[in-house]
């Protein structure tokens, strides 16, 4: 019996096998309030599967997760979503998306250790749902960039406004994405990549 075919269904991926040419591996996190689309950022720039942790909604939720504006989610985040992409031949990024309500908080003390920075996704029909969750990112000092999530119907806001309306400083990028396009997810981890580049720089200088 040829168990050859078998075994070769059973392995790896070509897409799961981490290139040779690797030489760094970044770790970041991408966070948000309740349904600003972690997960679909996760899954539609990964190369690999992508792990997540969805379940039903719960009794935990009602009152607590706002759904105005995602009226048809049923499925929710309990962990977290993991992905991987490599931006060039050398660099690979790991990514981590974890809920921003507050019952899941005590996920964020494993899942920040070692991240370079994070990416805060915003939906502009429910700003309030990512404030908690960027105090909480400016009070661990992890360097971060906003990604506005286009939803349909969601206000258009100039960026500035909506700097201002979260409290942002100027050095903090803001950009526009939609989190179901694999080009346009891949554009905001870049610009994160730039930025946490251009800190670096700022450090190596002062
Ligand atoms: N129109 C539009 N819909 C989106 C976009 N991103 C996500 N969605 C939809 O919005 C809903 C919520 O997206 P999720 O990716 O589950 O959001 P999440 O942040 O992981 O949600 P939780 O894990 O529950 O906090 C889903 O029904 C997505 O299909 C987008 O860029 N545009
Ligand atoms: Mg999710």
């Amino acid at each position: 019996m040829d168990f050859r075919s078998s075994e070769q269904a059973l392995g790896p991926r070509s897409e799961d096998v981490l290139p040779s040419t690797a030489t760094a591996a970044v770790k970041v996190v991408i966070v948000g309030g309740f349904g600003v689309g972690k997960t679909t950022l996760v899954g539609s720039v990964s190369e690999i599967r992508p792990l997540t942790t969805e379940e039903t909604m719960t009794q935990a939720g009602v009152g607590v997760d706002d759904t105005q504006g995602v009226e048809r989610k049923t499925a929710t985040t309990v962990a977290m979503d993991f992905g991987r992409i490599s931006i060039n031949e050398e660099l690979v990024l790991y990514l981590f998306g974890t809920p921003g309500q507050e019952r899941f908080w005590f996920l964020w003390r494993g899942l920040f250790e070692g991240a370079l920075g994070a990416v805060v996704l915003i939906d502009t029909r429910r700003l309030e749902v990512s404030f908690d969750v960027i105090g909480r990112l400016e009070e661990r000092g992890v360097p971060f960039v906003v990604a506005v999530n286009s939803f349909p119907d969601a206000p258009d806001y100039p960026l500035e406004e909506l700097r201002a309306a979260l409290d942002l400083p100027e050095s903090v990028p803001i950009v526009l994405c939609d989190a179901r396009q694999r080009a346009s997810s891949r554009d905001v981890l870049m610009a994160l990549m730039r930025y946490l580049q251009s800190l670096a720089q700022a450090q190596a200088a002062s």
